[in-house]
């Protein structure tokens, strides 16, 4: 039962406390079991009824002394290196001691610092990966899956080993060729990661034992100091690491870490792969739900900065407006920047004509583009500093808005299939160049499980608690319809290095983007480890099929649709059944679920047929000269 402790103390309870005959109590409990999880299937009931054994055989009275003797104290809430804002204001409130604070150590403009999460060290997991370099392949597989950015790797030079601790790994870097003679490690954050063991399922190399689970608190003797000297190694210049495959995106640092989602969420990958790619240049309107709670809640804040400082701009507003509050988000960049270069060009005389010539029609297209203008930036505000005239101080104010600003727009299916749609579309509508990120984990999470129009056919929900009686909204074929949204599909489990494309595709796309990423969840009922394998499958039987539509390539006479996915090669019903979702109407309703099952296998090849057929369509009369 992995974490659940429930039925164990309460077996606990009940068998010393006496507030009910020991026997009696028992039996109650048992049948509380049966009621409560019953609709989850005989295994939970019996994984259950065992617990309630197990609790009684081992139950034994333990003789403490009368007096504290133990010289072991609770650690303190945050690192004691930790900046003092975050040890004398966080600290507390971690600790449940927020309302012994006083007003005073409040900051007056109500601003707290992110990049929080990194001093909260919760050492969650009881078994954390270890890795072992002999046999890595190098292939960022781990890092790319891990929902809590503890598990990260870098190339760095050689002689930056001649000070890491004695127990730090490393090994010479493979199939880096922007990196030549450097060293790579694969280093684990093991007092932030949360034993999911995710990362160990998407290795390759597995087998090899190159990453293994193993029990925590040994290493904290060790790895805590070579994390220290990990994130002590200087990130690789952006602009040489390859970003376009899953080994060279995982070397960017991601800017997302350590949230408070639970062990192995499908959601928040994408969420650190967004910060990864697109960095302190990314500006975020966060729908309400999961995404919002894990990124926006007090007192520690996942979203990070990177070396100099910088980090991604993120804001919340409600749940029914997130799209538009996002479309606000280009609306003022796209205005600043215009500002910004009227400005530049009435002092062209005094900013120079060259400099304002190259700052006004910078190609930002590539990240080299990009720190390419980052240092006419630098140039710019260098030259304005401390001129008087009022025209050079708004220019000043505004010299950041000439790098490019990549808007996204995130959320889960409750907000963007059903509560935000209005918005959702209007925005997808107006042509304008965001992107919308759709965690899709086909309930409302953050409320625990309501259906929403994702929800698919057969499975059970709130609201759906004899199993959805119809199909899932087809969000990514309305979209398609437009023909000018950039529209993809994807699983990161099934293929990490189409989620990694697909990411990089719709950002360069000049318009507007709609990305819809499966994400398991603890409300799809299934052991959470199994999560990538869930998503592998539901690609694999082709439940979800993996795409991208690129309007670009209808100028140029080519069908927009690609097809990702391969034709299926396994069974719905088979992902189906390993989830809690479908097999609980089984126990049900036997007949009702076998009736509903069998027309949600046709649903998916329905829409796959439809797809195939949208993807054959010739183009070539749309080709632009
Ligand atoms: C208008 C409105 N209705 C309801 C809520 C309560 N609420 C907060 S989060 C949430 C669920 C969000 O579900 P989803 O969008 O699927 O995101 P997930 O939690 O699955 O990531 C709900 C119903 C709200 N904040 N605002
Ligand atoms: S076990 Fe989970 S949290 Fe820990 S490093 Fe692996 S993927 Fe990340
Ligand atoms: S997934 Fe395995 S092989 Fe790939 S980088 Fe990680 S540890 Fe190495
Ligand atoms: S409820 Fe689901 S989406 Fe939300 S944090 Fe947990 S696993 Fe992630």
């Amino acid at each position: 039962m992995g974490g659940r402790i429930n039925t164990i103390m309460q077996t606990c309870f009940f068998a010393i406390s006496g507030v009910l005959p020991r026997d009696e109590a028992i039996e109650q409990i048992k049948k509380a079991i049966k009621k409560t999880y019953g609709k989850k299937g005989d295994a939970v009931v019996q994984q259950n009824f065992a617990a309630v054994d197990g609790s009684l055989e081992h139950l034994h009275e333990v003789k403490y002394p009368n007096k504290v003797t133990s010289t072991i104290h609770r650690l303190p809430p945050v690192a004691d290196n930790a900046p003092e804002f975050v040890k004398e204001v966080l600290g507390p409130i971690i600790f449940a001691h927020g309302d012994k604070l006083p007003v005073s150590k409040m900051p007056v403009d109500g601003a707290f610092p992110t990049a929080t999460t990194q001093w909260e060290k919760r050492n969650i997991a009881l078994e954390v990966p270890v890795w072992d370099p002999t046999a890595c392949a190098q292939c960022g597989k781990c890092a790319i899956v891990c929902p809590h950015a503890a598990i990260r790797q870098k190339v760095y030079d050689p002689a930056l080993l001649d000070k890491a601790p004695a127990t730090f790994k490393s090994t010479d870097a493979k199939g880096y060729k922007e990196f030549p003679g450097a060293k790579f490690t694969v280093q684990i954050a093991v007092e932030d990661c949360t034993g999911c063991g995710l990362c160990v399922e998407s290795c390759p190399t597995k087998a090899k034992g190159t990453l293994t689970m193993a029990p925590q608190v040994p290493l904290r003797e060790t790895e805590p100091a070579n994390w220290d000297f990990f994130m002590s190694i200087p990130d690789p210049d952006r602009s040489k690491v390859s970003q376009g495959t899953v080994k060279g995106s995982q070397l960017l640092r991601p800017l997302f870490e350590f949230s408070g989602a639970c062990a192995g969420c499908g959601e928040t990958p994408y969420v650190k792969l967004l910060s990864q790619l697109f960095g302190d240049r990314a500006l975020i309107a966060n729908a309400t739900g999961c995404s919002s709670i894990y990124g926006g809640n007090l007192p520690t804040t996942p979203w990070a900065k990177n070396a100099e400082g910088k980090g991604p701009s993120w804001a919340n507003s409600l749940f029914e407006d997130n799209a538009e509050f996002g479309l606000g988000m280009r609306l003022t960049a796209d205005k600043q920047h215009e500002y910004a270069c009227e400005l530049a060009k009435l002092l062209a005389d005094k900013i120079g004509a060259e400099l304002c010539e190259a700052l006004v029609n910078a190609d930002q297209k590539t990240e080299a583009g990009i720190a390419a203008q980052r240092a006419r930036v630098a140039e710019l505000k260098a030259k304005l500093e401390g001129d008087e005239d009022p025209k050079a101080k708004e220019l000043l104010s505004l010299a950041d808005a000439f790098v490019k600003k990549s808007v996204w727009i995130l959320g889960g299916d409750g907000w963007a299939y059903d509560i935000g749609y209005g918005g959702v579309d209007h925005v997808l509508a107006s042509g304008r160049n965001v992107n919308i990120l759709v965690l899709d984990t086909e309930v409302y999470s953050n409320t625990g499980g309501q259906a929403s129009k994702s929800t698919p056919r057969a499975a059970v929900a709130k609201f759906a608690a004899k199993g959805k009686e119809l199909p899932k909204k087809d969000l990514g074929y309305i979209a398609m319809t437009y023909g000018y949204v950039y529209v993809g599909h994807v699983a990161i489990g099934a293929n990490d290095a189409q989620t990694v494309k697909t990411f990089l595709e719709a950002e360069a796309y000049d318009g507007p983007s709609l990305i819809i990423a499966y994400s398991h969840c603890i409300n799809h009922g299934i052991n959470m480890r199994n999560g990538l394998a869930q998503q592998k499958l539901a690609v694999d039987s082709g439940l979800w099929s993996l795409y991208r539509y690129n309007p670009d390539k209808i100028a140029l006479g080519e069908n927009p649709l690609t097809i990702d996915s391969k034709e299926p090669t396994k069974d719905v019903v088979e992902y189906a059944y390993n989830e809690n979702r479908y097999k609980q109407l089984l126990k049900l309703d036997e007949a009702r679920a076998e009736a509903l099952m069998k027309k949600a296998v046709k649903d998916v090849q329905k829409r796959n047929t439809l797809y195939k057929q949208l993807a054959d369509l010739d183009y070539s009369m749309s080709k632009e000269d």
